[in-house]
């Protein structure tokens, strides 16, 4: 069995030995226009190239949860595309998310300015209930952030494409509920795919919906968000903040004005990162499993571009 991997990242020689000491029965080639024809692919934003000449691939699996980059390349109608499934993503969404939601909730950007000021003054504390939260995507990520909030005592609700029964969310379903979703939310997180359905859903008639003293969590896509609406919803009070892990260009660019918006705050598209070794024994079970001709899971449905 041949395997071609490509990730253009400082660790891709970690990711080479792994794959190789976990799956013993394979030869693992760093790929390279030369490279022999492979049965699996593994790689994150490979080049149109790698599709093209490997052509015998089985299957090319995502290393990543979003395929958005991958189905911007042309590749067979037929081959399967396999995304990570959670692979120690979903608790890091979850702590970034909570990290974000808390922060805001209970103000704590303004003690760290009072303190830097060395100023002592308390500020009245205010209820979860007056922060309820709306989680846009009840996929592997969001219904895992959705109950953690649901745990620390937010009303939450969360909004998908089909519709889903989850044990204490209130869930909507579709264009036809998004507006009844987005006017019961005060936080905002988003965890959807990037699609041509979703991509700028989150302009300024969408964010508009939200309760006055909105706050936005996006950890999904860039381009989910038009970046002038939001700007523009903050400047005009209606939107109190928010917290950007990802952006149309990244890295963000210098001069961009969410850097010195002193509404936003930015981290660069960590809030969960690609752990190597679960993502390994993820990919080599299930490529174990595919040599087997069992079923895996996270095989993309390519219609609906996740
Ligand atoms: P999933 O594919 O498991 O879930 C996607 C969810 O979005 C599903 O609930 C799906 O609905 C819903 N959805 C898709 N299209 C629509 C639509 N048109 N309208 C309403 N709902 C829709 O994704 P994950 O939870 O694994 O990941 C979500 C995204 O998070 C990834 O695609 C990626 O872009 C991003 N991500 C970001 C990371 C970061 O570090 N910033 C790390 C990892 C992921 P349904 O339930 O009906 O199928
Ligand atoms: C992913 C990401 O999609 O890291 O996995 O953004």
């Amino acid at each position: 069995m041949h395997i071609c991997f490509y990730q253009d990242t400082p660790d891709k020689d970690q990711w080479l030995a792994e794959l190789r000491a976990r799956l013993p029965q394979a030869t693992v080639e760093y790929w390279t226009p030369d490279s022999p024809p492979a049965d699996y692919g593994v790689a994150w934003a490979p080049p149109q190239e790698l599709v093209d000449r490997q052509s015998g691939l089985r299957a090319l699996f995502n290393i990543g949860a979003g395929v958005d980059r991958m189905l911007g390349l042309r590749l067979p109608p037929e081959l399967p595309l396999v995304r990570l499934d959670d692979a120690g993503m979903a608790s890091q969404m979850v702590e970034y998310v909570s990290h974000a939601v808390i922060r805001h909730t209970r103000g704590f950007d303004t003690y760290a300015a009072q303190a830097a000021e060395g100023r002592w003054q308390q500020h009245p504390a205010r209820a979860r209930s007056e922060f309820p939260v709306g989680v846009m995507g009840l996929g592997v990520l969001g219904q895992r952030v959705a109950q953690a909030l649901r745990a620390l005592g937010f009303p939450v609700a969360g909004w998908s494409r089909s519709a889903r029964t989850l044990t204490g969310l209130r869930c909507y379903a579709g264009r036809e509920q998004l507006d009844a979703f987005l006017a019961a939310t005060r936080v905002l997180v988003c965890l959807l795919p990037l699609t041509p359905d979703t991509e700028n859903i989150l302009d300024r008639e969408t964010l508009g919906r939200l309760k006055s003293g909105a706050f936005l969590v996006n950890v999904a896509r860039g381009a989910h968000v038009v970046d002038a609406d939001l700007l523009a919803l903050l400047d005009s009070g209606h939107m109190a903040g928010a917290a950007l892990d990802v952006f149309r260009t990244e890295p963000l660019p210098p001069g961009h004005p969410f850097w010195r918006h002193p509404g936003i705050r930015i981290t660069p598209h960590i809030s969960a990162q690609t752990l190597r070794a679960d993502s390994i024994e993820q990919i080599a079970a299930k490529i174990v499993a595919l040599e087997r001709g069992l079923p895996i899971a996270g095989v993309v449905e390519r219609s609906l571009g996740y």
